[in-house]
């Protein structure tokens, strides 16, 4: 099975990263021909500042890699280093119908954010497609958020299919239902842009102030709580054991459930759980040059992919003469 997945190197990486689609990448490394990257060509679409973009890539390859991507065990790579995906983009969108991204929620939602209508912006999911059928992935691995995107994508690479022949694999997301979508700290879709996230190796005293954000309901400790539709709790179960995790949904649905105390113990939680990455990061920032290094080789391990579907593609629109 071949499995793709990207991750834009526009902030610093949260959980909401790291459940909707890193955990699961580095759970398939053994299981599949697995595809790591770091979309820096989309973060321009966010990111308009050359040291952020720049730093920001290898912080979030660094973090990849703390987290427990072996980039001996799948192809892990920097997006604008293979740059037939740029090619492969443009080719795609001249059969892009308009509609189809006009119809897309990411692009209106980021713009009601106040993030510049730009036409990258607007073209976004194309080249999220041509990152896709590039390594003729099978599956890609997603947050509820990227949906549509991967319908989009599905989309093109049958257009393509029909139009020109068979050429694309047509990719599957996968969406784990239970993490879908990870509530930031004011209940929205916890994202980069909108400044709401739980950074993963934020210090600890940025994340105990992150974690005493979380928005809740004013409602008394013994009032009777709806533990589905509270952010604390949908957080909360993300790192507690199974037996706590009963307790405290016992004392949201009999009263009880005292928030201070819950977020100083999700703070704990959180703590412990990247313990053991959070060492390792600080490993390979001390030896950037290792990471380059890394992705270096993971480019030219892409492109041998890469040249051989392009050249496919060339072949079959009458890019060859
Ligand atoms: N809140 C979330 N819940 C579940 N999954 C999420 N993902 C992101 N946020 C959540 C998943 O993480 C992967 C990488 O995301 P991305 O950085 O490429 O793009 P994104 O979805 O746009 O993430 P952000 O944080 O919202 O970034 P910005 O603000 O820069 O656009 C994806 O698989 C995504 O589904």
């Amino acid at each position: 099975m071949r499995i793709l997945s990207g991750i834009q190197p526009s902030g610093q990486l949260h959980i909401g990263n790291y459940f909707g689609m890193m955990r699961s990448m580095i759970a398939n490394m053994d299981s599949s021909e697995l595809y790591a990257f770091i979309v820096d060509l989309h973060a321009l679409t966010s990111v308009q500042d050359r040291e952020r973009l720049s730093r920001g890539t290898l912080e979030a390859a660094t973090d990849f890699l703390a987290l427990g991507l072996d980039p001996e065990r799948c192809t892990f790579w920097v997006q604008s280093d293979v740059p037939e995906v740029t090619e492969l983009a443009w080719v795609l969108s001249t059969l892009t119908p308009m509609g189809l991204l006009e119809r897309c929620h990411s692009y209106k939602d980021k713009v009601a954010k106040g993030i510049v209508p730009s036409h990258g912006l607007f073209a976004y999911p194309v080249l999220m497609a041509a990152d896709i059928l590039l390594f003729q992935a099978e599956r890609v691995p997603v947050g509820k958020d990227q949906k549509q995107h991967l319908e989009v994508a599905r989309d093109i690479a049958i257009k393509f299919n029909n139009t020109f022949g068979e050429t694309f694999v047509v990719p599957e997301p996968v969406i784990d239902d239970s993490l879908a979508t990870i509530p930031g700290l004011d209940g929205q879709k916890m994202s980069k842009s909108y400044g709401n996230t739980i950074p993963i190796f934020a210090s600890e005293k940025e994340l105990k102030k992150k974690v005493m954000a979380i928005v809740t309901d004013a409602t008394p400790v013994e009032a009777v709580k709806d533990p589905d539709n509270c952010n604390l709790y949908s957080l909360f179960k993300l790192f507690a054991p199974k037996d706590r995790l009963t307790e405290v949904h016992g004392l949201y649905v009999n009263g009880g459930a005292m928030y201070g105390k819950i977020k100083l113990e999700l703070l704990d939680l959180l703590w412990e759980y990247f313990r053991e990455p959070r060492e390792k990061r600080a490993q390979l920032l001390a030896d950037p040059g290792q990471v380059r290094e890394i992705l270096q080789r993971g480019a030219v391990k892409a492109r041998e992919k890469a040249v051989v579907t392009l050249d496919l593609v060339r072949d079959r629109v009458g890019l060859k003469y």
